[in-house]
């Protein structure tokens, strides 16, 4: 049998053909009529066989007896949880019950549609995720800008004649806040019909050696260089939005704070020269139809919000915002909340409600940094984290001071994971609930397809039943729900899923400026009432969506059954332009200078004047790869190992280091000894280690990665280096020093 189904490995969703016989998969192949990725797939596709069979990959739940981890049936599972979380919170409060969600969530419908339910019921502050090691400097940005979580803009690659691109590898990534399946094909027909791709990297990785014009920059710095572009902008006349100008607010400002930004100020700072920055400006401004796109090297920086803001100034400022060919809204088909209610303005967002208890760092999105964890956890008194929940995460090689967090998770008087591994941080839990094999799951992109280059809408139902003692993950959700709301290990979880989707109907048929807006919420429950689960949520998001069937009053709109027509998905057309109807911030404008921004402006002027002799160290990723947990798969870890320093000649031969020896790695947190790799592609003075691996924990049951083991460049990142306005991680630009490891030969 062939089933069409998308990729949930990664953002670019691509369409697969997987072929079965009985319960095996026996072929991956790209499909050919998927209306998005037209037969594009990557290595880490055919690995999905490979993960579905994996023998370390959990089928029983695990609870810690005696120091050791057990199979157990699922009902003992839960009732371990029960006492584990209630003994907790009858002790000290629900704030003593801490959350961590992991990236993985974003590309499935159960975490995506049930972990929001979940995070009500235990009624913490102290929730975490990988969001915070990731993009929310552009989420914050983009936000106090356009005004919400998710208006962010994308780049019009398909139709573009110029593009910026700053601190991404999508060639290795396959794109990231950017959903666009065949990023290289892309590229490619962008520089065929004549455009430009300038790729700004500390690093000459594979995408900037397809480009016209590769720039190094010295990590960090990226917010200087663009800063300088719109000085240049202002100061010689070549500012142009165009429509865009009777919908912008602080144009004025963002002249003022650029004054200090000449691009001779910031060259030594970039290691860019003046003339290269001016020519850029210049390019952008001349080009008909020109993005600044900027990604994890952008974001996961001390700079952070302020890169992540001056890339959207300078859509804006050239008139690229909002056009086509430039910097795009998506508008996509479910759950977008820059296409829910009426349109033009809105709440906007807020910060800051409430305050991590240690360090004070304020609340973004209704999360705190995830530098503040382990001292959250530490510390004692009113309010520590003294019970963990974490859900599809792997924070002890994912986030800074992998050690010191390790350290803390195993302090902690209670934790449960959702995990499919028992691996470097489920390892700690004191239940493992396994989730089921990704084939078992409904699929589709409710996330992702907010930040696609096209509309599109695609829906994968199960490709597998589950196996006996498997549970659905938005069950095990549920269950976890039921035991924090106080309902018990027990209770009936499909009555609680009727609940949740019946205070959804409820909640849309209420809400102004939605299709469903005074209708019979009985009448549309029952219209859903041939499903459960997250299809059932997904049903109600797609029929109340702006291409929905509006549950009648527009017949041939979409539904999950509409889509279930549609295996090789449903294109929904190009990006069109939406400005004003788009925005939901409170003046209803395009804010250009948000006050906190341009109050940070002040910290990025210190550094113009500040001494940059240290080595740094940044992050990479590989196509074979993905994040920390594909590891245990020996189609992608097999060959040459890639968990490598990257490292110049030049400085190589200043410390006496050879290819392939080993060398020793030191910040301010800890030290790793790697092997290294010489290569011209990184700038002098800057080293290069992957994260996600460091894969030979003790406790940890994964077979393959262990003989992978690398080593975790998170044992190198600060946790007291963060981005202040969105209290996301350094992990680019970390200061380190490089030696020969003592006893060795030199
Ligand atoms: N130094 C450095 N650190 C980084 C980065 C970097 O560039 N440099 N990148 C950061 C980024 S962008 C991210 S997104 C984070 C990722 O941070 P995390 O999300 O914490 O880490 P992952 O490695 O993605 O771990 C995913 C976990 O989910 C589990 N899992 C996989 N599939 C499923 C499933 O279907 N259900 C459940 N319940 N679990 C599942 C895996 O076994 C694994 O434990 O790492 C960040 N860390
Ligand atoms: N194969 C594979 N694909 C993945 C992942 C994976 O682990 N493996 N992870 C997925 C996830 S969770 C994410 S978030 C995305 C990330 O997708 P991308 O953002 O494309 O991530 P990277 O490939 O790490 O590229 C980041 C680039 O930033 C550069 N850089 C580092 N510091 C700086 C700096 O200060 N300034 C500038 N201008 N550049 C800098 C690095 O050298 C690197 O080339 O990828 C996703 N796709
Ligand atoms: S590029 Fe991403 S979505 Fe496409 S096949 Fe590879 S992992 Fe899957
Ligand atoms: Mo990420």
């Amino acid at each position: 049998m062939t089933h069409f189904r998308t990729c949930p490995l990664c953002e670019a969703t691509c369409g697969l053909a997987i072929s079965t016989r009985g319960r095996e998969v026996t072929g991956v192949r790209g499909d050919a009529d998927d209306v998005f990725s037209h037969g594009f797939l990557c290595p880490k596709a055919y690995a999905l066989k490979d993960l579905d069979a994996d023998p370390d990959r959990l089928r029983t739940p695990l609870v810690r007896r005696g120091g050791k981890l057990d199979p157990v049936g699922w009902d003992e599972a839960f009732a371990e949880v029960e006492r584990g979380l209630t003994a907790v919170t009858a002790a000290h409060g629900r704030q003593a019950v801490g959350a961590y969600l992991g990236n993985p969530n974003a590309h499935n419908l159960s975490g995506m549609l049930y972990v929001p339910v979940l995070l009500r019921a235990l009624g913490t502050r102290n929730v975490f995720s990988a969001s915070t090691v990731d993009q929310m400097p552009k989420q914050v940005s983009a936000g106090l800008m356009f005004g919400t979580i998710l208006s962010i803009p994308v780049p019009d690659i398909d139709r573009t004649d110029y593009l910026l691109m700053l601190g991404a590898n999508p060639l290795a990534s396959n794109g990231s806040l950017l959903t666009a399946p065949d990023m290289k094909g892309r590229l490619r027909r962008l520089r065929e019909r004549g455009g430009r791709l300038v790729v700004v990297d500390p690093r000459r990785s594979r995408t900037a050696d397809e480009a016209d014009e590769h720039v190094f920059i010295r990590p960090g710095t990226d917010a200087h260089l663009l800063f300088a572009m719109v000085h240049t902008l202002f100061e010689d006349g070549l500012t142009a939005p165009g429509r865009l100008t009777p919908h912008l607010a602080g144009v004025d400002d963002v002249r003022t704070s650029a004054r200090d930004f000449a691009p001779e100020r910031v060259a030594d700072v970039c290691g860019v020269s003046a003339a290269t920055i001016r020519r850029l400006a210049y390019e952008l401004a001349a080009a008909p139809r020109a993005a600044v796109y900027g990604r994890i090297g952008t974001c996961t920086q001390e700079f952070g919000t302020l890169a992540s803001w001056l890339i959207d100034v300078l859509n804006v400022l050239t008139g690229n915002l909002d056009r086509e060919g430039g910097a795009m809204f998506t508008k996509a088909a479910a759950g977008s909340r820059t296409a829910h209610g009426p349109g033009g303005r809105g709440r906007g967002v807020q910060f800051g409600r409430w305050r991590s208890r240690v360090r004070g760092l304020p609340e973004v999105y209704g999360e705190l940094p995830v530098v503040c964890l382990a001292e959250e956890i530490e510390t004692p008194g009113d309010g520590q984290i003294r019970a963990l929940v974490t859900v599809a995460g792997n924070p002890a090689l994912s986030t800074p001071n992998g050690a010191r967090l390790a350290d803390a998770l195993a302090a902690l008087e209670f934790m449960v994971s959702v995990d499919i591994y028992l691996n470097e941080t489920t390892r700690h839990a004191h239940v493992v609930l396994p989730a089921p094999s990704t084939l078992t799951n409904g699929h589709y992109d409710l996330a992702l397809y907010n930040l696609a280059i096209r509309n599109v809408a695609h829906y994968s139902p199960p490709l597998f039943p589950l196996d006996d003692g498997e549970l659905e993950e938005w069950r095990i959700l549920l269950r976890l729900t039921a035991i924090a709301g106080g309902q018990g290990a027990q209770a009936d979880v499909d009555a609680l899923d009727d609940f949740v989707i019946g205070q959804l109907v409820h909640r849309e048929v209420a809400a102004s400026g939605s299709p469903l807006a005074g209708r019979d919420p009985e009448t549309i429950l029952a219209a859903l009432a041939s499903r459960r689960g997250p299809e059932r949520i997904l049903d109600l998001l797609l029929r109340s969506g702006p291409y929905g069937d509006h549950f009648g009053a527009n017949p041939s709109g979409l539904s999950v059954a509409l889509l279930e027509d549609h295996p090789h998905g449903v294109d929904l057309g190009a990006l069109t332009p939406r400005v004003p109807e788009v925005l939901r911030t409170p003046s209803g404008k395009i804010e250009l200078a948000p006050p906190s921004v341009v109050a940070d402006v002040a910290r990025l002027r210190t550094a113009l004047v500040r001494a940059n002799g240290h080595m740094v160290l940044v992050g990479r990723r590989h196509l074979r790869s993905n994040n920390s947990w594909m590891h245990n798969l020996d189609v992608l870890v097999k060959g040459r190992p890639t968990c490598t320093l990257q490292l110049h000649p030049t400085d190589a031969l200043r410390l006496g280091l050879a290819d392939g020896e080993t060398a020793r790695v030191a910040s301010r947190v800890g030290t790793v000894d790697a092997p290294v790799e010489l290569t011209e592609a990184i700038m002098p003075g800057v080293v290069s280690l992957p994260h996600g691996w460091g894969h030979d924990q003790p406790g940890a049951a994964m077979r393959v990665a262990r003989t992978h083991a690398g080593v975790n460049s998170n044992l190198l990142a600060d946790e007291t280096a963060f981005d202040p306005l969105s209290g996301n991680a350094v992990l680019n630009g970390i200061p380190v020093t490089i030696t020969r490891p003592a006893g060795r030969e030199g």
